[in-house]
């Protein structure tokens, strides 16, 4: 509180002394850690609009293991979020840590003015450099550090977003949240345990280790996974900090109802995939009408499922069988016909009568559901999908089989000494399949044998997801 008091009683003091060329109304800027957002101004006035940020450099995780040292704006990869109107006067404050090793600055896509800013704010370790600037033109752009060697600050995570709301605001919307790509060079390859050193050379490549929303792999996953209840609508500030690579932004699950195109005034509506390019933006509206989980992805397919580009809304509510009705028969389609069908109530569903029937149905579901990701031989793919075969970690206990089917599995396992930090979803299948498939994997590849049944099935379906 007393702090807080003496921030404001600063912020006009240098207000007064750097002799605001308008008289409007100062106020300290609200300024959030992603993935949140400021509240939507609801001022009809201009203001001048101080900002205070911090530059720092400090340890972070990347991933499960993995460290790197991050050089940040307030702290967080990306910055803080910065929200100010259309025709208000930004006077701005940057600050360097004076345990900062780098002089830093910043460029905000939102000046007119030579640099961005950059100039203005050049400042050594320790210092503290102010200027000031109109918004002219409003959107959502990007800043970021521009210090030479350019690319290697915003390589550290020296991004982040400043919206500048039009004179009449956006249109309402239930959450806003605070997206932000950006790629990653690393010494050790993705995964590689310990601190790691930024790769100027890989990063000239342009060949990324990571690349992840909002600075980390996992940041968006998981107990931080943002979330929205049924008939709510969603607003996400999406940026891109790169420093190379441009993103196909695209939520699995959902359609996008309003996308501002690159952050400005066009509007798309009905937009599958958004580009987001590298040092630039997007906006995106849309509405939640049933409960799941929505996948943040960028569609460059091996960033979001090797490389860290993953996160999650997890939607709750009532379910609508009618937009969405989930699975609701599977049959067994061979074209040539088969003897193993038998007509059961309303659907042709083929059961197994014994353990052998199971291994055989459940190498089908196996090929069908499973294969694509651990492959046809059960040996996985390292750092992304972890073995079944001689799995140990699934041999101890095959409930985790069945847990990991019926409720997905995510966060850190160790699989044969083998760290894995990543996602399976949860897979639509009934219960006499996953006890199929398991059976089929207990006894294949050298497994250790044995049987799942339906009941066990049944039991951790009605147990919730950890
Ligand atoms: C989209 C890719 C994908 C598909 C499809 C998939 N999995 Fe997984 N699975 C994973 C990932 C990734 C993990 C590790 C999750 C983590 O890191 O927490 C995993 C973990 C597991 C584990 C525990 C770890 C181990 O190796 O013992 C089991 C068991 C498993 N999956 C079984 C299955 C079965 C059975 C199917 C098919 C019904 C299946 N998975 C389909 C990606 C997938
Ligand atoms: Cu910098």
């Amino acid at each position: 509180m007393g702090v807080k008091t003496l921030w404001i009683t600063l912020a006009i003091t240098a207000s007064t002394y750097l002799g605001a060329a308008s008289a409007l109304p100062v106020e300290d800027a609200v300024l959030t850690a992603p993935p949140h957002v400021p509240p939507a101004i609801s001022r009809d006035h201009n203001a001048r609009v101080v900002v205070h940020l911090e530059t720092v450099e400090e340890i972070g995780t990347m991933a499960d293991g993995v460290e790197y040292v991050y050089w940040s704006f307030g702290g967080t990869v990306p910055g803080s979020f910065i929200r100010v109107k259309e025709g208000d006067e930004i006077e701005f404050h940057l600050s360097n840590h004076p345990s900062s090793k780098m002089p830093h600055n910043i460029d905000l896509h939102a000046v007119t003015g030579p640099g961005g800013g950059a100039v203005s704010s050049f400042t050594a370790p320790g210092h503290t450099s102010t200027f000031a600037f109109q918004a002219l033109n409003p959107g959502l752009y990007v800043y970021h550090c521009a210090t030479a060697p350019v690319g290697m600050h915003i390589a550290n995570g020296m991004y982040g977003l400043i919206l500048v709301e039009p004179k009449g605001g956006l249109p309402k919307v239930d959450r806003e949240y605070y997206v932000m790509q950006g790629d990653f060079y690393t010494k050790g390859k993705y995964g590689e345990a310990g601190l790691q050193p930024f790769d100027m050379e890989k990063a000239i490549e342009e060949n990324a280790d990571y690349v992840v929303f909002n600075g980390a792999v996992g940041s968006l996953t998981g107990e931080n996974s943002l979330t929205a209840k049924v008939g709510e609508t969603i607003r996400l500030y999406v940026g891109n900090g790169g420093p190379n690579l441009v993103s196909s932004f695209h939520v699995i699950g959902e359609i996008f109802d309003t996308v501002y195109i690159e952050g400005g005034d066009a509007k798309n509506h009905n937009v599958q995939t958004t580009l987001v390019p590298a040092g630039g933006s997007a906006i995106v509206d849309f509405k939640v009408q049933v409960p799941g989980n929505l996948i943040m992805v960028d569609h460059s397919i091996f960033r979001a499922f090797n490389k860290g580009a993953l996160g999650m809304i997890n939607v709750k509510g009532e379910e609508d069988k009618v937009v969405y009705s989930g699975k609701i028969s599977e049959a067994i389609y061979q074209p040539e016909g088969s003897a193993i069908q038998s007509i059961e109530g309303e659907y042709q569903v083929a059961k197994a009568q014994n353990k052998e029937d199971k291994i055989t149905f459940g190498k089908r579901i196996y090929n069908a559901n499973c294969a694509a990701c651990h492959q046809p031989n059960g040996e996985g793919i390292p750092q992304a999908f972890p073995p079944l075969a001689k799995s140990d970690y699934f041999n101890e206990d095959p409930i985790r089989g069945i847990s990991a089917i019926v409720h997905g599995l995510e966060g850190p396992i160790k699989v044969n000494g083998e760290s894995f930090n990543s996602v399976m979803p949860a897979m639509l299948l009934d219960d006499d399949e996953i006890a199929n498939v398991l059976t089929f994997i207990l006894n294949s590849w050298d497994n250790k044998g044995g049987e799942i049944t339906v009941e066990q099935v049944q039991k951790v379906r009605k147990q919730k997801a950890h």
